[in-house]
């Protein structure tokens, strides 16, 4: 087999990448390690950047986002039971979608199907080959036959434990990493909202998340130990220390119920330079992580994803290299950016087990920042509804 860009993973990166080439009629083969139905049954990300809105659009892909999606104009970020709005119409001009990814994958997938793109799931033993070179190609075993496909580009879309980014050598790419001391607990439950905006509650026990998805499905997250397994936490333990991060008017207003969905994410900012090696092109979480609490993992993923579209476009339409060339300084630059903002709420929201009295001090001297200088929190909006590609 043979096509144009090979595409590894077929996630939320590698599916919105592969929408855009084939839209502008570069051919495209995803390869996809799982089954359509285990990728759609992963619960992730909630929140989507204005950008990642216009990607979804312009690709054929946002109808049904357009007509379910929430568009919030604000969020609360709270400690205690002191809250601050912060208004993203009034500080960044912009509002932000909460639309789950399983949703904004599901579309993106009937969207290829539609589209006549080219997905092979199931498949094993992915391996990159000659990416050095002019002519690189992979092989991988599906069906316990080894096949091969040429190409001439391939995007790594394989997220964090994928072969991509281990495909570059250890001397040529360098790492950065931060591991946080502590996980989130997330339940989802088919019940309503606390509030119609996000809650982002930091308090003295830990943080805590109130987000959705529709005016009957809330998704809630609160900070656990690093070695913490949901089994650990019943329901009602859940919701109990929920209640007691949040501040009291919604801790007595939120409506609990079973959780349909448990699990426990690890909290960690990661970056690989560099994003690119020969023809190799890592997008997404095959090149960085970040802590959700900025909830940036997704949308730095669709900005990777606008560059390395943009670039393969005018490479294939008019030659012009530039844009394969610069792609990882470029991608980088806006990386590093979402990054430190992720770092940041991370820091300001949640306790740390080693933290000192002081480092609590400044914790509290954040938040009353925050709380009184515009500015501040026009920098916050800015960040939260996606700084410009
Ligand atoms: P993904 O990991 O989503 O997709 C990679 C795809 O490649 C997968 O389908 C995988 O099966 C496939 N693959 C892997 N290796 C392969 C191989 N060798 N061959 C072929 N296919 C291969 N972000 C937020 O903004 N907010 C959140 O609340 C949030 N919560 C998260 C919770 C968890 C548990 C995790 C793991 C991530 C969370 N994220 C969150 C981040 C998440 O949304 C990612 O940023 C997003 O999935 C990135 O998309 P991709 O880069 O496509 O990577
Ligand atoms: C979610 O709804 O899953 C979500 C929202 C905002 C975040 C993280 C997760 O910062």
């Amino acid at each position: 087999m043979r096509t144009q860009v090979l595409i590894i993973g077929g996630g939320p990166s590698g599916l919105l990448l592969g929408q855009h080439l084939s839209n502008a009629g570069i051919e495209t083969i995803v390869l996809e390690r799982k089954t359509k139905d285990y990728v759609l049954g992963r619960i992730r990300a909630g929140v989507l950047e204005i950008g990642t809105v216009s990607q979804l659009r312009d690709v054929g892909a946002g109808a049904r986002m357009d007509a379910e999606g929430m568009v919030h104009d604000g969020a609360v970020i709270s400690y205690g039971d002191a809250q601050i709005r912060i208004d993203f119409a009034a500080h960044a001009d912009a509002a932000v979608m909460i639309y789950g990814q399983t949703e904004m994958t599901k579309d993106l997938y009937d969207t290829r199907e539609q589209t006549g793109g080219a997905i092979i799931y199931d498949v094993d033993g992915v391996e990159i080959h000659d990416a050095k070179t002019s002519a690189p190609y992979v092989t991988y075993q599906k069906d316990g036959t080894e096949h091969r496909i040429d190409c001439d580009y391939i995007a790594g879309c394989d997220g964090f434990h994928g072969v991509s980014r281990q495909t570059i050598p250890m001397d040529v790419r360098k790492e950065y990493e931060k591991v946080y001391p502590f996980g989130w607990l997330g339940i989802l439950s088919e019940t309503p909202p606390v509030h119609h905006e996000l809650i982002y509650a930091s308090s003295d026990i830990g943080f805590g998340l109130c987000s959705m998805r529709n005016e009957n499905l809330s998704r809630y997250y609160i900070q656990c130990s690093i070695d913490d397994h949901p089994d650990n936490w019943s329901d009602g333990a859940f919701w109990d220390a929920l209640k007691r991060r949040l501040p009291q008017e919604h801790a007595d207003v939120l409506i609990t119920g079973p959780s349909i969905e448990k699990s426990i994410a690890p909290l960690r900012s990661f970056v690989c330079e560099p994003m690119q090696w020969g023809r190799l092109f890592l997008c997404g979480d095959a090149a960085h992580i970040v802590p959700p609490t900025g909830a940036k993992g997704l949308n730095t993923a669709a900005s990777d994803v606008f560059y390395l579209a943009d670039a393969l476009r005018r490479l294939y339409r008019d030659g012009d290299k530039t844009g394969v060339e610069t792609y990882s300084e470029r991608a980088l630059s806006r990386v590093w950016k979402a990054e430190r903002f992720s770092w940041w709420m991370t820091s300001l929201l949640h306790q740390f087990p080693d933290q000192t009295g002081f480092d609590h001090r400044m914790q509290q001297a954040e938040v009353a920042f925050l709380q009184s200088n515009v500015n501040a929190q026009k920098v916050l909006a800015q960040n939260y509804v996606g700084l410009p590609y």
